[in-house]
């Protein structure tokens, strides 16, 4: 506001027609590139710089980043939230589109791993794990007669002598075979980044809690827009009106910063002409 009133007021010294000029042009900057601004890009404090496809919810800049893939901020961290299950970003990769997260759950009892929710990402999402991905299954509450068709092995911190948690490991998108009637309380996936040494390995022989822990990659592709090319002619990209947009230091841009600005320009030029000519001819009456 202060920059806004210096400029009408120097203005105003020169001549009327300068002042409406500079009012209305400097006026134009100022709320065309708000957007521009918001879209700058943020931390929660800890963890990973967050920007486009990401955004933050707060306050309404939801235009900032893609569909699904809002982060909450909590205690510092930037969450990730999926339709269940609170994940952690511990690292973003915005070159190879990839990200790294963690469970809440695994993160917080540490001593005991013991996911509460699937991860569950929609299928119509434009996510999708990496090589080497998968799933640790936990049977909660079961008795003796449990059974599963993968090698499984019995969780002890979070069994009792009559209530016991199994797990497994089950290779990415393989069907499991268990006896329902066994178990009680739930059954949880977790998803885990194995190396490709460790892709035949067996929950027996793998030190899963420290997999579980050391969280796992998402890619994420398919959203259509290049954002390199708006980044790289200086702007932010974000998503508005269910397209993608390029956020400029002069307005909105559909691509990059150069590609129908002359057009914005233009108009611009043309509704101050029009304006002052309109108040000049005003004045004179
Ligand atoms: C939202 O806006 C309010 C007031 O402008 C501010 O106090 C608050 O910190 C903002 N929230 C976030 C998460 O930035
Ligand atoms: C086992 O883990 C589940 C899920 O996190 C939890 O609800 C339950 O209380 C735990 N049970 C024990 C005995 O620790
Ligand atoms: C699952 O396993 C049970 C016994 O272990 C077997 O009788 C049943 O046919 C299996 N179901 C499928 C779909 O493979
Ligand atoms: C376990 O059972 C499911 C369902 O019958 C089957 O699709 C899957 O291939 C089996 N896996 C193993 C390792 O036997
Ligand atoms: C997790 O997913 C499995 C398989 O789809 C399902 O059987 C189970 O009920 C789910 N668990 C919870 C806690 O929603
Ligand atoms: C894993 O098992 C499959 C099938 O048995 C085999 O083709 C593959 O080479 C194995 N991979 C490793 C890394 O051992
Ligand atoms: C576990 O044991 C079997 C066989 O002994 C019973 O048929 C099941 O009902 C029982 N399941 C639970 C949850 O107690």
């Amino acid at each position: 506001m202060g920059l806004h009133n210096l400029f009408c007021y120097r203005g105003w010294l020169y001549s009327r027609f300068v002042s409406i000029f500079f009012c209305l042009s400097v006026k134009s900057v100022l709320s065309a590139d708000f957007k521009y601004e918001h879209c700058k890009p943020k931390t929660c404090g800890f963890g990973p710089s967050i920007s486009y496809p990401f955004h933050i919810l707060d306050n309404g800049t939801d235009y900032c980043g893609h569909q699904g893939f809002s982060v909450r901020c909590d205690r510092g961290l930037p969450v990730f939230k999926t339709w269940l299950a609170n994940l952690i970003i511990k690292s973003i990769n915005y070159e190879q589109q990839s990200f790294r997260l963690v469970d809440v759950d695994v993160m917080t009892n540490a001593a005991c791993p013991s996911p509460s929710q699937n991860y569950s990402f929609g299928r119509s999402s434009s996510l999708s794990f990496v090589p080497y991905h998968t799933d640790i299954y936990f049977f909660y509450s079961c008795n003796d007669s449990f059974s599963v068709n993968y090698t499984y092995s019995e969780l002890k911190c979070n069994s009792s002598s009559t209530r016991k948690t199994f797990v497994a490991l089950v290779p990415r998108d393989e069907d499991v075979n268990w006896s329902r009637s066994a178990y009680e309380y739930s059954l949880v996936a977790a998803p885990v980044q194995l190396g490709e040494w460790a892709i035949n390995q067996t929950i027996t022989n793998l030190d899963y809690i420290k997999f579980l822990q050391s969280r796992f990659t998402l890619k994420w592709m398919g959203l259509g827009f290049n954002c390199g090319k708006c980044q790289s002619s200086g702007g932010r990209c974000g998503f508005l009106d269910e397209r993608e947009t390029c956020y400029c230091p002069d307005g909105q841009h559909s691509k990059h910063c150069y590609d129908d600005a002359y057009k914005v320009k233009v108009d611009h030029i043309s509704r101050v002409v029009l304006v002052v000519v309109s108040w000049e001819l005003k004045s004179k009456q």
